[in-house]
Parts: structure tokens; sequence; C-alpha cells
């Protein structure tokens, strides 16, 4: 569960390596004459209010009849140039802003010899994914290095710390420098500040970095720390703006005070305090999934590794794959954790003031892809930003229902930035996404289904999904083609035109209104409302239609191109992450179809989409191509996913994928081992979670589990479906006790009970 190299990061998007605990990031180059730790904070932003022209996306002067002049058109054309459309619906975006890059620390080594030229032996820079610390060792002049660095969310600081194996041989510079040129340095007491105002917006910001050294001394310059012969050094960083996520102003206080305290706070404690703490916060959350293939500690490199994967199944290739897996939780993890934003397009870490998309949150797939692992792989914590962030959008994206629809509730397009621009922009094939609310609150759904939590369906999930839900019972436009309710305009995401009902609008809203009126009832409310969604479900078009090729249509009309492999494959939603369509029925072998002619190409994430859908496809093994596809062409040395460039769903989506090929419990069944690839003949996994606050533990010897143990959270019929329960097999529950649950094919039906543990023991044939 170590990522390694045996040279320092020359390159920051393909090989530094990054720390983070949602808030504050930081990428590890591990050079030896001199470190870089080029470090974010995740809400320090250009754009939003205070930025010139900012206007949240919204229309700066009223355009009544817009909508309706587009849809009128659509319905008496069949379809409009994206073009055409933006022309009319769009405007240019003035003030959305970017993320920035906070800045980089150096660390320049007195005497230290450069890498590779000097006498540097027994180098080594690592990345702990189990103990999310970050390494760097080699031996210079007869002397051992060792440095360590983790960043701890308890503490909300990043720690580093350098230490050799012979007393005094400790001896560095500290200084700091940022991509922009408005913050002002200060040292004081070992304690180097950089405050400033961001021009663009007027966003103050401020970061603090410690430096205590144990032996030698410690002299502080104008705006560098110098560490002398000590026998040992330990840094704490913290950073923080005075971002706030509350409309519409999105300012709080000063961030000097709270930046001060996690200092002064971290400064007090002993480094081995302070790495504890990280360790058991890391690893409550890390391990609780286990993930064997067969893999064996790699001897190369993970570099070598990488680039040496062919997929072939060999014990290095099953590493690689399992590092992967880990690697997006732990990506995860280190990107999305309580109290600061969700991750964004390159999750926390981002070494520019001009990143590729801003480093934005797109949201016509991109932060939804984000978090598909969330649930599945037992890390629903990390989703506390994510509810936040949407919740958060309610406010501004109510205006823009309001002024651009005249609709109830809330929305947002293609993509936003976290000063609630939820408005559009002028970029023809991607500006127009208003389905974007709706897919964004189906994830808290999802989360209630695998929870069960009530309490949490009421206050968190169902407010927003009803908001949602009633922007589109407002929204809704009556085909005259056949009088079912469509979306109009409509665009299925990233091409094409615009016409009305294309297939992922339809299945997004279908899913909303189902789900929306499924935690109604089961809340008992909002009687007049379930009427309302119930009466639009009977004429709203599902968006599922078999072309005629024998696809999956992506537009209501058969438009598809058969030689068409855009890396958006959108009408395949109700596959994945919806869930309308099943395996094995005739809509599943359509979508099939539409899969297999788009092809294995695409970009990172697009590849790791395909990994998802062939999952649900139960095709384990075209589900592992894919994975071999994205781990060969589209994942850097550093294992981030790129698109190109560096785009983090990608290493999310995969995790997810991966998962989906072990466990799947969309359907009211928990499916075990739904899609296992001839590549993973034996193995197991813990800690999966399948929907209805179940865990799962999965054993399997030649393609076949012979032990499954289900952990159930609540009391009532549990049906499990696994291959081996058609064979030999009992069923004991957690005192060895022998179960008989009913079965029906390869489904068991267990009467579980909460807290209880049952395990199907695979029995040899006599
Ligand atoms: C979507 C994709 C692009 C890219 C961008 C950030 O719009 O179509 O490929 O991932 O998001």
């Amino acid at each position: 569960m170590t990522l390694w190299y045996d040279r320092p990061a020359a390159d920051w998007e393909t090989q530094a390596l990054p720390i983070g605990n949602g808030a504050l990031g930081a990428t590890v180059f591990g050079g030896v004459g001199g470190e870089r730790i080029q470090f974010n904070e995740k809400s320090l932003w250009t754009g939003g209010p205070g930025a010139n022209g900012y206007d949240f996306g919204n229309w700066t002067s009223p355009r009544p009849d817009a909508i309706a002049e587009i849809r009128a058109r659509i319905d008496r054309d069949g379809a409009m140039s994206p073009e055409a459309v933006a022309a009319r619906l769009g405007q240019p975006r003035s003030g959305f802003g970017a993320y920035q890059a906070f800045g980089d620390l150096w660390l320049d080594m007195h005497d230290g010899p450069e890498f590779p030229e000097g006498a540097v032996t027994g180098y080594r820079r690592e990345l702990d994914l189990r103990e999310a610390v970050a390494r760097v060792g080699y031996t210079a002049n007869g002397v051992t290095h060792s440095r360590e660095y983790f960043a701890s969310h308890p503490g909300n600081v990043v720690v580093g710390r350098l230490s050799a194996d012979r007393g005094g041989e400790v001896s560095f510079t500290l200084r700091t420098s940022s991509p922009r040129d408005d913050g002002q340095v200060s040292v004081s007491e070992g304690r180097l500040t950089v405050r400033g105002v961001l021009a663009d917006n007027g966003m103050m910001f401020e970061a603090q970095v410690q430096v205590i050294a144990r032996g030698g001394t410690r002299t502080d310059g104008t705006d560098e720390i110098t560490v002398t012969g000590a026998d040992s050094a330990v840094f704490v960083l913290s950073a923080g703006t005075d971002y706030s996520d509350v409309y519409p102003a999105y300012r709080t206080a000063d961030p000097h005070a709270t930046v001060t305290e996690a200092v002064d706070g971290a400064s007090r404690r002993s480094y081995e305090e302070l790495r504890a703490e990280h360790r058991a916060d890391h690893r409550r959350l890390f391990d609780r999934v286990g993930l064997d293939l067969g893999q064996r500690t790699p001897a190369v490199p993970t570099d070598r590794l990488r680039a040496a994967y062919t997929g072939g199944a060999s014990a290095d290739d099953r590493a690689l794959e399992t590092m992967f897996f880990a690697y997006g939780r732990y990506l995860l993890i280190a990107s999305s954790r309580e109290g600061s934003l969700p991750a964004n397009l390159q999750g926390v870490w981002n070494d520019s003031i001009d990143p590729p998309w801003a480093a934005d949150y797109h949201v016509n797939i991109n932060l939804q892809m984000n978090y598909w692992l969330a649930e599945q792989t037992n890390l629903a914590e990390t989703t506390e930003p994510y509810d936040r962030y949407i919740r958060s959008l309610v406010a501004p994206g109510e205006r823009t229902a309001r002024e651009m629809f005249g609709a109830r509730g809330w929305v947002v397009h293609n993509e936003t930035n976290p000063f609630g621009f939820t408005g559009v922009h002028d970029w023809a094939t991607a500006f127009w996404f208003p389905e974007a609310a709706a897919w964004l609150t189906l994830r808290m759904y999802d989360r209630y289904r695998f929870s069960g939590d009530i309490e949490y369906l009421r206050e968190t999930a169902y407010p927003v999904m009803k908001g949602a839900a009633e922007f589109w019972l407002d929204t809704l436009h009556t085909d005259p083609r056949d009088g079912g309710l469509v979306v109009s305009p409509g665009y299925s995401p990233e091409h094409g035109d615009f016409t009305a009902g294309a297939s992922m609008s339809q299945q997004i809203v279908f899913q909303l209104l189902t789900d929306t009126l499924e935690a109604a009832k089961t809340l008992r409310t909002d009687t007049a409302f379930q009427a309302e969604v119930t009466a639009a479900l009977a004429t709203l078009d599902p968006g599922i239609r078999i072309g005629c090729r024998g696809q999956l249509q992506e537009w209501k009309k058969d438009l598809d191109d058969p030689g068409d492999t855009h890396r958006h494959v959108s009408h395949l939603f109700a596959l994945h992450p919806g869930r309308q369509i099943v395996a094995g029925t005739p809509e599943a072998e359509a979508a099939r179809i539409s899969l297999t002619a788009r092809g294995d190409g695409g970009t990172g994430w697009s590849k790791a989409w395909k990994i998802n859908f062939w999952a649900r496809l139960l095709d384990g093994d075209r589900a592992h191509r894919m994975l071999v596809e994205q781990l060969g062409g589209s994942t850097l040395d550093n294992l981030w996913d790129t698109h190109p460039p560096f785009q983090i769903d990608g290493n999310f989506g995969a995790t997810s994928g991966m998962a989906e090929m072990l466990l799947q419990s969309g359907h009211g069944t928990v499916h075990v081992l739904p899609a296992l690839p001839s590549a993973w003949p034996t193995g197991s996994v813990t800690g999966l979670r399948a929907r209805g606050d179940v865990t799962v533990d999965v054993s399997w010897r030649d393609g076949d589990a012979d032990r499954v143990t289900v952990h159930a959270g609540t009391s009532g019929p549990l049906r499990v479906r696994a291959a081996m329960v058609g064979g030999r097999h009992h069923v004991e529950d957690e005192r060895g006790g022998i179960v008989t649950p009913r079965r029906d094919g390869d489904v068991i039906t267990i009467d579980a009970e909460a807290g209880g543990s049952y395990t199907i023991v695979k029995l040899a044939v006599p």
C-alpha cells in the first residue's frame, strides 16, 4: 500500500505525491539539495463577490421569452444547434474565478548534494497510503537523512519532520514563494507568516509555518528561517482564507485567528503525538476496506510498475490494481473532510493560478463522479462537504430558477464555483445543463438508501431533493409529438444538437421524481406535493428507447451515429449511476450495444465510467479491460488520473468501478461478485457497503465465492445473491449457529437482526 520512487519528482503534475486533510493539500517533491512542498487551501479562489462583473451566471437583464422561444423552435424544427441556443440563452462568463495555488514551501538543504549528480545512495520517496504519510530518505556524505510529511485533519495542519541518523546533521533554510505577488512575508520566533489579499476579489488569506528545531540553532531572517546543525526539526503549517459558503457575500472573519490557533496548538504538542493522532484518524476510515487480489509487494518503483503493467494478471499487475483501488479511497479521505469544500476537479491539489477548467466544480458529470465510491467503499463521512456544498447552492439556485425559468425550486448548470454560480456562460457545447441540480441530489438519496438514516433523509436530503423536483415540475414541457413531458431545451453532454427529451435529461428527471416521491412517502409528508409528482410521473417520458441498431437511443428521435465515440456516454445514466436499467433485460442489452459502439477509448474519466457500466452489465472481463485501458493509457506516474491533464474524477470513478465489480446493491439485493473478471480468480475483500445498511466481506477462489459475511445494521429481510448459493452451502450466524434462509435460485433471504452477522460458507461436494 505504498507508492514509491527511486528519484525525486521533477514535475508537479505527473510525479509529486499528494497529502491532504480536506481543507489543506500539499504535494511533496523530495529533492535532495532542496525540498519543495507545494501547498493549497481549498477555499482560495478568485472570482465571486468582489470580482469585477460577478453576476452568479444570472442573466444581466431579463429575457422573459427566451426559453419559450427556443422551445417553440425545437418543437417546430426538431433540433437547434448549440451555437444558436447559446447565442440566445448564454452570456459571457464574468467573475467566475479559479482555484488558486497557495504557494510553495522550500527547504534549501545546506551543502546537500544535488540528485543524481551528487553522491547520493539509497534514495527513496514514498507515499504510504495506510499511514497517510509521505517520506523521503537517502544517504549523502555518510549521513542517512529521513523526512516525513502528513496532513492532519484533527490538527488542521500539515506537519513535516527532518531527521538524520547522526546528531547535528539537519541544516536547512525554510522559505516560501507564491505564484502571485500578493502576500507579505514576516518572521518572528521561528514562525513565518504569509498574509495578503487577492487583488481579484479582495479575499484575505494567511498561512503560518512554525519551525521547531531540536538541537542546533534556529535563526530568523526577514522572510526565511534557518536551522543549522540540528538533530531534527519539525515544521507545522496551516492556512486559511476569509471565505464562507453563505450566499450572497461568501465572506467571514479574517483567517488570522484560526490559522494561529491551529499552528499554536500543533506546535505545543510533540511530533509523535500529532502523528499518532493523525494515524488514528486516517486509519479509522482507511482500514475499513481491504482488497486482496493475490498481489505481492512489488520489487520495482511504482512508475516502473505502471509502465510494465499489461493487465495480464501477474502478481505485479494485481499489486498495481489493488494500489489504484486503495489510492482512490486515500485521495477522497485526503481531499474531502468535514468543514471544507468538496473535492474539486483536482481534489484539493493545484499548483497553478490558472488551472485547467479553473479546477472548479463541473456538475455535468465530474463532481457527481468524485463521490461514487464514498458509500460503497465505506467512507460516508467524506460526503459531509458535498452535502454542505449542495445545500449552499440552493439559495443562489433559487434565484436562477426564478429569474431564468420563472420556476420554483433551485437549479445549477454545467459548472459552478464556491460562490453560487448557478447560471450560465456561453461556451456552446458545455453551458446548458439544468439537470445538474437534480442529479446532485440523487447521491444524497442514495446515502439514505445505504444508511437507512431517516433523520438524514428528513433534515438533509429531502429538502434539497424537493427543491430540485419543484424546479422540474414547473419546467417540464409537453412534447407536441406525443404529449409526453420532456426536458426542453435539452442537451446530451457535450455533443449533438439541442432537442427535446434527450435520454439523459429524461432519465435524471425520472429518477429524481421517483426518489423524491419515495422519500416524501417514507417521511409521510407533503401530500399535495406527492400528488403533483405522481401526476408528472404518469406523463413523463422515462428516456429509454431502443433504436434501429438495437442500441439505447441517446435522443428521443433515433439520431445516433454508430461511428460516434464521444467520451460522454450520457444516455446510459439509467444503467449507472441511475438504476432504471437492470442487467439481463432488453434495455440492458441495448445499453451494451451502445457502449460497444462508443468503444474503449476516451479520456481518463470516460474510461472510469465504462468500468462502472460494464460492471453493471455484469461483464467482469470487459470492466477489467476498461481498467487496463485506464491504468495503461490514462494514469500518471504518481497514479493520478489524466484526462489529460490531471483530473481526479477518473481516480474516484475507477475505485467505484472496481467496487461495482465486487459488490452491487442497486436493486434490493446484495449481489456478491456480480462482475468478477477472470484476471482476479482468487481474492478477498472486506468492509464494502451495500444499500440497506449492510457491510460485506467476501473471499473467493477459482472465480467463485467460498465465504460471504453480511453484517446487518438493521433488522429485516436481507436478500443476498451469490452464485455459491446455487450449490452446497450453509449459513451461520455470528455465534456459529446454523440459520436456514429461504432460497430462490441464487438468492437467499435472511431474516436479519440488527447487529447480526451471517456467513455463507461454501461446502465441498461430498
Ligand atoms: C466535462 C467533460 C470534459 C472535462 C470537463 C472538466 O465537461 O466533458 O471532458 O472533464 O468536464
